[in-house]
């Protein structure tokens, strides 16, 4: 356990006033405001933001680092949307470099992982002009027919709009029937930027911020857990971030139905948002910091190793992480299309375990619910079949 010495940073005559008066909340347990939150986005330094973050994770969550076994299912990457920062989705005139897999290539792609010990599955993918609500439905009623016991996690609520607005029916059916055919949780994908002054510029033809909140809304009150995202580090300012996390800080306040935040670092490779450079690991590490700081009611923060590389992900958990996503070969090409540090993510559990004891801590594996299925802190990998990796 990193225990933090609260003193130090409280009479640390370096630290300005206004900044150590955060600290004080924190440590309180109170909530920082809005102003509050922009000022340690302007004023706080690394080494500071991470002491409080790392202080909250330690009080949430122990010294535990979750992950879970999962595999990732991309049904198309042909998308009627056209995100500005987006490397992966091919419009449906340029159909040549797109793919669309069939069903049963779909549920191959299941079948391929019986036996295993996965937990979740996650769909996402373009949205695509054919594949509609009852596409999906039944898709997802063969998958559970095929593994029963799989949690599927899928659709974000930008493909989830969309279905429901060419199905012609409100967000709640058209997610009460997802449900039915045995849809669980959705992602938290597509979330980008509320804040309309960037939303336009970067995604302007896709779900709007406010129907984004109301479908996560409206899945949480059909009890349906969710994730949340922010796409940060493109042409946003610190404010949007802090106003991006400030409505969902409202919304899980209502419905207490997020699992998770996931800041996703832009990636500038092959899109059309090429000319703006990276954010630096430093501000990665204080975005991670500030969003566990603000986000008091969020029980995990998780940082997607595929995206941000292995040793960003391991210094991350002195920074407010607690989740480092999952295992297995993750095929996800979002992200290796922009440019991420990991352009084959493939890890073992073991290789897993072993990135999250090197840096001090308890590797969990947990269920999309934050149930835990193993404890790896003194398990013995050598009595399991090579297999089960
Ligand atoms: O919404 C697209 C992002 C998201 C780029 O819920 C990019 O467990 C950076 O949300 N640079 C989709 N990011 C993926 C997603 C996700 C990933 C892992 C876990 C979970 C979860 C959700 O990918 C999009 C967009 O914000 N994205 N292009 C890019 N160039
Ligand atoms: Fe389509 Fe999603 Fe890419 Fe936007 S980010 S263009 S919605 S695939």
């Amino acid at each position: 356990m990193q225990t933090q010495d609260i003193s130090s940073v409280l009479l640390d005559s370096t630290i300005p006033a206004d900044l150590k008066a955060i600290a004080e909340k924190v440590y309180a347990g109170k909530r920082i405001t809005v102003e509050e939150g922009i000022l340690l986005y302007e004023k706080g330094e690394l080494g500071f933001v991470g002491s409080l973050a790392n202080y909250v994770r330690e009080k949430k969550n122990g010294n535990y680092v979750y992950f879970n076994r999962n595999f990732h299912v991309e049904p198309t990457n042909i998308c009627v949307f056209d995100c500005k920062f987006c490397s992966y989705s091919r419009l449906v005139k340029q159909k040549e470099e797109g793919w669309g897999l069939s069903e049963e290539e779909i549920l191959n792609i299941v079948r391929s992982y019986n036996g295993k010990p996965v937990t979740e599955v996650h769909i996402v993918g373009g949205v695509h002009p054919k594949m509609g609500l009852m596409y999906f439905a039944n898709l997802i009623k063969k998958v559970k027919e095929i593994r029963p016991d799989i949690h599927v996690k899928a659709f974000t609520a930008v493909e989830l709009e969309y279905m429901c607005r060419k199905a012609k029916v409100s967000f709640e059916e058209g997610l009460r029937i997802l449900k039915e055919h045995g849809q669980d949780s959705l992602p938290g994908g597509g979330a980008e930027i509320f804040h309309e002054d960037i939303r336009k510029q970067i995604c302007e033809d896709k779900c709007t911020a406010e129907e984004w909140l109301e479908i996560h809304e409206t899945a949480h009150k059909l009890g349906m857990p969710s994730n949340a995202t922010m796409l940060y580090g493109q042409i946003e300012k610190f404010e949007h971030r802090i106003d991006h996390m400030n409505r969902l800080r409202e919304l899980q306040d209502r419905t207490n139905g997020f699992n998770t935040f996931i800041p996703l670092k832009f990636r500038n490779k092959g899109n059309q948002m090429s000319n703006i450079a990276e954010s630096t690991v430093i501000e990665d590490l204080r975005n991670y910091a500030i969003s566990r700081i603000f986000l008091d009611n969020f029980n995990h923060v998780k940082a997607y190793w595929p995206m941000i590389g292995r040793t960003t992900a391991q210094l991350s958990l002195s920074f407010g992480v607690d989740d480092i996503d999952g295992t297995i070969d993750d095929s996800t090409k979002i992200y290796t299309m922009a440019g991420s540090e990991e352009q084959s993510p493939k890890l073992t559990t073991q290789q897993l375990v072993e990135m999250v004891k090197q840096v001090g801590r308890h590797p969990i594996e947990r269920d999309t619910v934050y149930n835990t299925v193993t404890d790896y802190l003194d398990y013995d990998f050598s009595k399991e079949e090579a297999v089960a990796s």
